[in-house]
């Protein structure tokens, strides 16, 4: 990767990964791109940031020429709660937005990444272990569009020859930007509301384990993807990975390592259980380790140590007195 044209710059992933793309490959050499424009970010104001609707693929191609990319990142998506609200959106994005983005990576040569999900699963996938080759029958909008992005993006690799790679991400947990619309939310909002209440009710039921991770691990594992070498790779779309597994009463006990007087209760979203319900419960990650030396350095508890630290300082509120 020398040259870097991201769609979705400004959701969960986006906004985190343009920032270490930027340190790596240089400021320039990473063109961020989203359908809106915002006041006071740190993405746009720190390098090229383009006005970008995927679903209009001319406007794609001629931004990819105009910075002579030669790799796309392409995150821009509906995520599973809301695609779940507004289906047929859902499907014209994620799936019109893709194949726009394959037509542009092999109208001009580029390597390409996109994320697939643990939702890209059912419930008749082996829930625990889950393996790297298996049944992938979602019951979700959110997840036959991650099922039909996985097999569009094979489908560009072998007729096509385009480098394109991919990952199935657990929940996706961070300090820097509030995710939009996820059936994993519960887990960011959690640490927001243990610092400023010392409560939070749950919307996803006890018991409910997911797989999980790290931002920070997240986006070590999208760059070195890219950066493997194409031959050791088995599989390209994608990839299992994931940190940790947990329900809500296990990330609640992390916290109170830290916040002894935090208290969790219940108020289940019944279409977001639904969804939670649907998919694995842990993944395995042994072809992500054999063929990219995938290695997450994030356990629950350091996680929260790392949130809670962060947050305290975002919200301007005391540190709990354990991390003084
Ligand atoms: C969601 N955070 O909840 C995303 C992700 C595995 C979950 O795909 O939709």
């Amino acid at each position: 990767m020398k040259k870097i044209l991201i769609t979705g710059c400004l959701g969960q992933i986006g906004s985190e990964l343009t920032m270490r793309l930027r340190e790596i490959y240089g400021t320039n050499n990473v063109i961020a791109t989203d359908i809106r424009r915002v006041e006071d970010n740190e993405v746009i104001e720190s390098g090229p940031f383009e006005l970008l609707d995927v679903t209009d693929h001319k406007a794609m191609l001629e931004l990819a020429k105009k910075y002579e990319v030669d790799t796309l990142i392409h995150l821009a998506a509906l995520l599973s709660a809301v695609a779940e609200q507004k289906p047929k959106l859902a499907w014209d994005l994620n799936m019109g937005g893709l194949v726009n983005a394959l037509e542009v990576a092999r109208e001009l040569n580029l390597k390409f990444f996109t994320p697939s999900s643990i939702g890209s699963f059912g419930p008749g996938t082996p829930a625990k272990n889950t393996p790297q080759d298996t049944l992938q029958r979602p019951t979700t909008m959110y997840g036959v569009t991650k099922v039909a992005g996985e097999l569009l993006c094979d489908y560009y690799f072998e007729k096509f020859g385009v480098d394109a790679r991919g990952v199935r991400f657990p929940g996706l947990i961070s300090y820097k930007t509030l995710p939009g619309g996820g059936t994993t939310d519960y887990a960011v909002e959690i640490y927001y509301e243990a610092l400023k209440n010392k409560k939070y009710s749950s919307f996803i039921d006890k018991g409910t384990h997911m797989d999980m991770m790290y931002m920070p691990d997240a986006i070590e594992a999208i760059i070195k993807l890219m950066e493997a070498d194409l031959p050791k790779l088995k599989h390209h779309n994608a990839f299992n990975i994931t940190a940790m597994s947990f329900d809500p009463e296990e990330i609640a006990d992390s916290i109170k390592k830290y916040i002894p007087e935090f208290k969790m209760d219940y108020n289940v979203d019944p279409a977001r259980q639904k969804i939670a319900d649907s998919w694995p419960d842990s993944l395995d990650c042994s072809a992500a380790e054999e063929e990219w030396d995938f290695s997450p350095k994030y356990n629950l508890d350091r996680m929260t140590k790392d949130m809670l630290i962060n947050l305290s300082e975002k919200l301007e509120l005391p540190l709990p007195n354990t991390l003084k």
